[in-house]
């Protein structure tokens, strides 16, 4: 089964949005199979946006997320990893759609509430980044013929 990597950033934490974020994954029909509060080390930032280090941004990005707790997550169901990047909204909630988190719940772009993997593979090399196996519970929730045919 498909999983996803979603983690709540220190601003959605410090602004109370944990509920109302959660809320619209489970909403959806999507699994939660994993869930804790953490303060990022400085390592586990930086290893987690590797991808960004010779961007201009990249330092305050690692001093804004390393600055509070984060709720990080995993999330399954079929086609999640895409799904949950549209429910996410675009990267500049300025440009983000009403309707999805960013859209509805953030103006800036180094303060946009949350993260989402962006594909398969970096779903998987985000979650065992942050989540060791025994931290992870798959379960079938009793709902499910009613949401997957
Ligand atoms: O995957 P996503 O979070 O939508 O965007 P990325 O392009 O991977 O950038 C990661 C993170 O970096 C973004 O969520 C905010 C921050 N950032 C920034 O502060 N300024 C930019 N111009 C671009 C990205
Ligand atoms: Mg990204």
């Amino acid at each position: 089964m498909e999983r996803t990597f979603l983690a709540i950033k220190p601003d959605g934490v410090q602004r109370g949005l944990v509920g109302e974020i959660i809320g619209r994954f489970e909403a959806k029909g999507f699994t939660l199979v994993g869930m804790k509060l953490i303060v990022a080390s400085r390592e586990l930032a930086e290893q987690h946006y590797g991808v960004h280090k010779e961007r201009p941004f990249f330092e305050g990005l690692v001093n804004f997320i390393t600055s509070g707790p984060m709720v990080a997550m995993v999330w399954e169901g079929d086609g999640v990893v895409a799904s949950a990047r549209k429910i996410i909204g675009a990267t500049n909630p300025l440009n983000s759609e009403p309707g999805t988190i960013r859209g509805d719940l953030a103006v800036n772009v180094g303060r946009n509430i949350i993260h989402g993997s962006d594909a398969v593979e970096t779903a998987n090399q985000e979650i065992s980044l942050w989540f060791k196996d025994e931290e992870l519970s798959a379960w079938k929730p009793c709902l499910t013929p009613w949401i997957v045919e």
